[in-house]
């Protein structure tokens, strides 16, 4: 044999014993639902459940904060950042609304309701508190008392105010000081009849969208900086919760972060760079939030790239609940471009939402075990399609459920679950083209129905 031969033959066989590794690390999960009866699925009867929104996304009159700005700018070719311009206007006017929406949880039999205050409103000049603002909430949080539902605040999801914005945001360390002092300061006002708290939704989503992507706001593409940002994010949620903890109320409250965790399958499972671009995107995505929380390092190991180092023996202890938001996965293909080392690909087993990813509860119940080797109770603090023709909701419904229960019944400690949304609203980047909501919209008049796809939800709720 030649000695060429010898080479190839070694390369062949690392090759094929590296796929086979990866094949056997990172099993593709895949269910005949066909052969599962989804009719029933039963929960524990003291399961928490309950619906989510977001401030921006449904109160209306939102027009002081990074995305504000951001709705009314165009990109560098003039092209809105918005689709077809949008902005979040009025929204669902739920700022006025609230007690009828309220009405519609009693409706549903859920008994929580996940909402985010909007910083940006109750402290519209730095250091400037509004009283009247403070007062609206707390009637919101009185309003769901009355109601028996159990209020459960995110104090940011995505919008902070504009003047926090040209300090730099979250780019900046210094400035963490200021959302810790916005966080005492709601946690001294509400935490009497607030026991549930989110510090920060979607760190991931965040960084990755507005600092690598530049969907979002500020829309910089500048993955060292996503990186700064992401470590920022975490040490100020782990700020928070100890100053929080050692607030009057805070050893009887429970506080914790929301994560989105979606899975990086490899498009071809033989081809090694669709591996090395679904892992990297894992790692950046997934798996330091997980290794920060369960060992307390914060570590970002892309050679040549991005190289960072970092630990906090305090981020062990920074979580009474692990809050997972869980959608779809995404299948990645290498791509050989400068720009872009990969593409997006859709299976066509698998059923598109109306957002660029598919119906994949497999992943649910592998994003539940993943989080649980945090060893922290776990809530799912957002699950929801987007689907205007409401002819895919309830199979969303009945295969993600019955993946939570699957996880539940194999060990996994989920004490609730919150659905993605009450109700349509504003979609971010989307605007309101994306319809998530139990209740559809009528943004013209208001006027919610509740949609037919929902009523699975309701039965599987009021089975308890
Ligand atoms: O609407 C968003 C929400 O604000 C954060 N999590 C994902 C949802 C649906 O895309």
């Amino acid at each position: 044999m030649s000695m060429t031969l010898i080479i190839i033959v070694f390369i062949l066989v690392i090759y094929a014993g590296a796929i086979f590794l990866l094949n056997l690390n990172y099993p593709l999960l895949k269910w005949d639902w066909e052969a599962i009866d989804l009719k029933k699925i039963i929960f524990p009867k003291n399961f928490t459940w309950g619906t989510a929104t977001a401030a921006h996304q449904v109160e209306g009159g939102c027009d002081n904060n990074n995305w504000s700005d951001w709705e009314n700018s165009f990109d560098k070719s003039g092209k809105p950042r918005i689709r077809e311009n949008q902005t979040s206007g009025d929204a669902c006017c739920h700022w006025d609304l609230y007690p009828e929406d309220f009405d519609r949880l009693n409706e549903l039999g859920v008994n929580a309701y996940r909402f985010s205050l909007e910083w940006s409103k109750i402290e519209p000049e730095e250091n400037v508190f509004d009283r009247n603002v403070m007062d609206h909430y707390s009637g919101v949080i009185q309003s769901l008392i009355d109601r028996n539902i159990t209020p459960v605040i995110t104090l940011h999801h995505f919008t902070h105010p504009i003047w926090f914005d040209k300090k730099g945001g979250f780019e900046n360390s210094e400035n963490r000081s200021y959302f810790v002092r916005f966080c005492t300061k709601m946690f001294n006002e509400y935490s009497d009849k607030v026991k549930m708290w989110c510090t920060i939704n979607e760190p991931g989503v965040f960084a990755v969208m507005g600092y690598f992507t530049g969907i979002f706001p500020p829309g910089k593409q500048d993955p060292k900086l996503t990186a700064h940002v992401i470590k920022n994010l975490l040490e100020t949620h782990v700020q928070v919760y100890h100053t929080l903890k050692n607030l009057p109320n805070g050893q009887d409250s429970q506080i914790g972060i929301v994560k989105n965790i979606n899975q990086f399958d490899p498009w071809r499972r033989w081809h090694l760079l669709d591996w090395v671009v679904s892992r990297i995107n894992d790692h950046i995505f997934n798996t330091i939030f997980i290794d920060f929380f369960e060992k307390g390092q914060f570590k970002i190991n892309i050679p040549g790239f991005i190289q960072t180092s970092h630990s906090n023996s305090k981020a062990v202890d920074s979580l009474d609940f692990f809050g997972l938001n869980y959608y779809s996965h995404s299948y990645m293909k290498f791509k050989p471009s400068l720009n872009e080392f990969f593409e997006h690909q859709f299976p066509a087993d698998e059923i598109k939402t109306d957002m660029e990813y598919t119906i994949y509860a497999e992943g649910f119940y592998r994003a539940i075990q993943s989080v649980s080797k945090i060893n922290k109770p776990i809530y799912i603090t957002e699950n929801g399609i987007a689907d205007k023709t409401d002819d895919r909701r309830k199979i969303y419904i009945e295969r993600y459920l019955f993946a939570l229960r699957k996880a539940m019944e194999n060990g996994a400690d989920v004490k609730g679950y919150f659905y993605w949304s009450l109700m349509d609203n504003f979609e971010w980047a989307e605007g309101y083209d994306m319809c998530f909501g139990l209740y559809e919209v009528d943004f013209k008049t208001q006027k919610r129905t509740l949609r037919k796809g929902a009523e699975r939800f309701k039965e599987i709720v009021n089975q308890r």
